[in-house]
C-alpha cells in the first residue's frame, strides 16, 4: 500500500467557528459533526428504521452490481472518495472484472489506513493507493492505461452546493480523463414527511448527532449552553435540500473567541444541508462538470439512485 500524505493543517475547529457564527445567517460546518463521537452517532443513524439512504442505495448495488461491472469494463482503476471501510467498496471491488487499482482519497488518516490495508489483504495482487487529502483538493495520478471510475456512494454529494458539486464533479471528470466513468450515488426528491423523517428519527439519534456539535464546540472551549437547543429538519424548497438546524429553545449566547453570538428563542444555527435531487437538476450538474449521465439504477420506489456517467 502507498500514503501520499496531502493532509492539510488541521483547521482549528474553534477558528472555523469564530468565523462561521459570525455570518449571517449564523452557522456551523457540517464537516465538523465527524469528530469520534459524531461518526459513531452517523453509523448509528445508517441502522434507524426512518433513514432508508443506505438501506436502499445497498439494495440497489445487491440487485444491479453485475451490470455496473460490465458498465465499467475489464482492468479499472477505481478512485474512491471516502475511506473504503464498508461493504458498499468491497462488493463493488468483488463485482469487477479484474479491477487493476484502487485509489482511496479521504481526510481521516486513521480510517484511510485501516480502509486500505483492509482493501489490501482481502484483494491480493490489487494495487492499492492510499490518499489523505482534502475533498477540495485537485487530486493527479499517474498516467495509467487503466480507465479511472470515480466510486463517490452515499449521496454525500448531497452536502454541497449546486456550484460545489459542479466544481467537485469537474476537478472528478478532470481527473477521470476523457472515456472515464463515475459511479454516483444520490438521494432522490420525495414526498415531505418522509424526508423530514430521515432527518429527525423517533429514537432521536440524529438529534443527538446535530447536539454533539454543541458538546464538542464546548470541549474545544468554546462558550454554548448546549440544553438550550433542540434539533430541528427542514425542507428548503429554493434549493431543494434538507438543511439540519440547531434552534434555540430559550434566549442563550455562544462565545467562540472573539465572536459573541445572542440568539432568541426560536433563532437557529444552520449546521448541515442534504440536497436532494431531479433527474433534470442532476443532469444541469453533471452536463456542467464534464459527465454524461449514461445508467441510472434505481429501486421500486425511487427513493434513492445510483448513476453512472462518463467524461
Ligand atoms: C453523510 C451527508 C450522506 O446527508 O444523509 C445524515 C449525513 N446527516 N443524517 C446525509 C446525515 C444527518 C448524510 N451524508
Amino acid at each position: 500500500m502507498r500514503l501520499i500524505d496531502l493532509e492539510p493543517k488541521t483547521e482549528a475547529f474553534l477558528a472555523d467557528a469564530e468565523t462561521s457564527l459570525a455570518e449571517s445567517p449564523p452557522r456551523l460546518h457540517s464537516k465538523h459533526l465527524y469528530d469520534e463521537a459524531g461518526s459513531d452517532l452517523f453509523d448509528a443513524i445508517t441502522r434507524v428504521p426512518e433513514y432508508y439512504l443506505t438501506r436502499v442505495e445497498r439494495s440497489i448495488f445487491e440487485t444491479y452490481l453485475p451490470e455496473m461491472a460490465d458498465a465499467v469494463g475489464a482492468g479499472a482503476r477505481v478512485v474512491e472518495f471516502g475511506a473504503g471501510l464498508g461493504d458498499k467498496t468491497r462488493h463493488l471491488i468483488e463485482a469487477l472484472h479484474d479491477p487493476a487499482e484502487v485509489v482511496l482519497i479521504d481526510i481521516s488518516k486513521e480510517a484511510l489506513i485501516r480502509g486500505a490495508t483492509g482493501l489490501e489483504s482481502t484483494f491480493e495482487g490489487l494495487d492499492v493507493t492510499a490518499i489523505c487529502a482534502d475533498y477540495d483538493e485537485q487530486i493527479t495520478l499517474d498516467a495509467s492505461a487503466h480507465r479511472s471510475v470515480v466510486f463517490f456512494p452515499g449521496s454525500t454529494l448531497g452536502n454541497f452546493t449546486q456550484s460545489a458539486a459542479i466544481e467537485f464533479l469537474g476537478r472528478q471528470a478532470r481527473l477521470a480523463g476523457p472515456g472515464g466513468g463515475l459511479i454516483l450515488g444520490v438521494d432522490l426528491v420525495k414526498d415531505l414527511p418522509t424526508l423530514i423523517a430521515a432527518y429527525d428519527d423517533a429514537a432521536g439519534v440524529t438529534a443527538a448527532f446535530n447536539l454533539n456539535l454543541l458538546t464538542r464546540l464546548v470541549e474545544a472551549g468554546g462558550q454554548a449552553e448546549p440544553t438550550h437547543f433542540k434539533h430541528e429538519s427542514r425542507w428548503n424548497p429554493v434549493h431543494d435540500r434538507i438543511e439540519m438546524h440547531l434552534v434555540a429553545t430559550e434566549p442563550t449566547s455562544l462565545k467562540v473567541g472573539a465572536t459573541t453570538l445572542q440568539l432568541e428563542a426560536g433563532d437557529s444555527l444552520l449546521t448541515e444541508h442534504c440536497h436532494k435531487y431531479t433527474p433534470a437538476r442532476l443532469d444541469a450538474i453533471l452536463t456542467q462538470a464534464g459527465w454524461t449521465r449514461a445508467r441510472t439504477w434505481t429501486d421500486a420506489d425511487a427513493k434513492f439512485a445510483v448513476i453512472w456517467a462518463t467524461a
